[in-house]
C-alpha cells in the first residue's frame, strides 16, 4: 500500500501558537473548536488533562521523519493531554511508555500510524480516523448532510472511511476512483453508491467534495462553484490557487484533524 510519507517541511510549522490560529480558522468554517470537534467525533466528553500519552518514534523502514513525533505530541498537548515523546525509539520506546503508565501510545511506521489505547485494548489507524474526521468536518461546514449530494474522489482507506461516515449521516454519495478494483470493493459494501467514470459528469453540480486522491491535475476551476466546499486530507494539497480562491471553504491540514480523530476514536 502506497502510504503518503510526510516530510519535515510539511510539519515543521506546527507549534502551539500556530495551532491556536488553525483552531480559529477551523471554528470559523465548522462552528466548533478543535476541542469541541474532538468530543463531537468521540460522541462523548473527554477529560484530556487526565490523559497521559506517549508518542514513540519508530526507526523501521524509511526511518524517522524529523519533527513528526514532536508535531503529533504538540497537537495532543494543544488538546490538553499530557503528551510526551519517548527518549527511546521502537521497542525501547514502547517499554518506556509502559513504565510511565501511559493511557495511549501513538506510533507510526511506513505502513500504519496508530493510536493504541492500552486500557481499552483499541487500535485506531490514521487513515480510517482521517477519512472519518474530514467527512465530519465537511458535515459541520455544510450545516448537515441529510439528503445532500456529496462526491468522494478516491475510495482507498481514507476515502472509504469518509464514505461510511457520509452514508451514516444520510448523504447521497457519488464516487470516483481511477482504480476499478477499489470501485468494485466499494460497491460490494455500498450497492447504492453512484459511480462516475469522470468527475465532469457531476461537477460543478455537486458542491460537497471529499478529495482523498493525491493526483493533482484532477479538480479544475470549472469543476467548482463559489458554494463548493472541499474537504481534502491529501498531501501535498492537489488543488491550484484558482480553485482554492473560487470555492466557499477548503478543509485541509497535514496532520491535525487525523491526530485529533485518532484520539477521539481510540478513547
Ligand atoms: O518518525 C517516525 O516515527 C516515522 N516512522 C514516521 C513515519 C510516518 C509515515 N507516514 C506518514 O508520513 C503519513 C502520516 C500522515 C500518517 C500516515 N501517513
Amino acid at each position: 500500500m502506497n502510504m503518503t510519507r510526510l516530510s519535515t517541511e510539511d510539519i515543521k510549522h506546527i507549534s502551539l501558537q500556530y495551532l491556536s490560529l488553525y483552531d480559529l480558522e477551523f471554528q470559523r468554517k465548522t462552528g466548533k473548536s478543535l476541542r469541541e470537534f474532538l468530543e463531537y467525533l468521540a460522541d462523548k466528553k473527554i477529560n484530556t488533562d487526565a490523559l497521559k500519552i506517549a508518542v514513540v518514534p519508530i526507526t523501521a523502514g524509511k526511518g524517522i521523519i524529523k519533527g513528526f513525533s514532536e508535531a503529533v505530541c504538540l497537537i495532543l498537548r494543544y488538546l490538553g493531554c499530557k503528551a510526551f515523546v519517548t527518549l527511546n525509539t521502537d521497542v525501547a520506546g514502547f517499554f518506556e511508555a509502559f513504565k510511565n503508565n501511559v493511557d495511549l501510545i501513538f506510533a507510526a511506521d511506513d505502513l500504519v500510524f496508530s493510536a493504541f489505547n492500552l486500557k481499552k485494548r483499541r487500535a485506531i489507524d490514521n487513515s480510517y480516523a482521517t477519512g472519518y474526521a474530514y467527512a465530519a468536518a465537511l458535515e459541520l461546514c455544510a450545516g448537515g448532510l441529510q439528503s445532500k449530494e456529496v462526491m468522494v474522489i478516491g475510495v482507498g482507506r481514507v476515502g472509504s472511511a469518509a464514505l461510511e461516515y457520509l452514508i451514516s449521516k444520510g448523504a447521497i454519495v457519488t464516487i470516483f476512483d481511477k482504480d476499478a478494483e477499489k470501485i468494485k470493493l466499494t460497491l460490494e459494501k455500498h450497492p447504492y453508491v453512484k459511480v462516475v467514470n469522470s468527475i465532469d459528469e457531476v461537477l460543478p453540480e455537486i458542491e460537497l467534495i471529499v478529495l482523498t486522491a493525491p493526483s493533482s491535475e484532477l479538480i479544475k476551476e470549472h469543476h467548482v462553484s463559489r458554494n463548493t466546499i472541499i474537504a481534502c486530507p491529501a498531501m501535498p494539497l492537489p488543488l491550484n490557487k484558482e480553485v482554492i480562491l473560487k470555492i466557499r471553504s477548503l478543509i485541509h491540514d497535514p496532520l491535525q484533524l487525523g491526530v485529533i480523530s485518532m484520539l477521539a476514536l481510540a478513547y
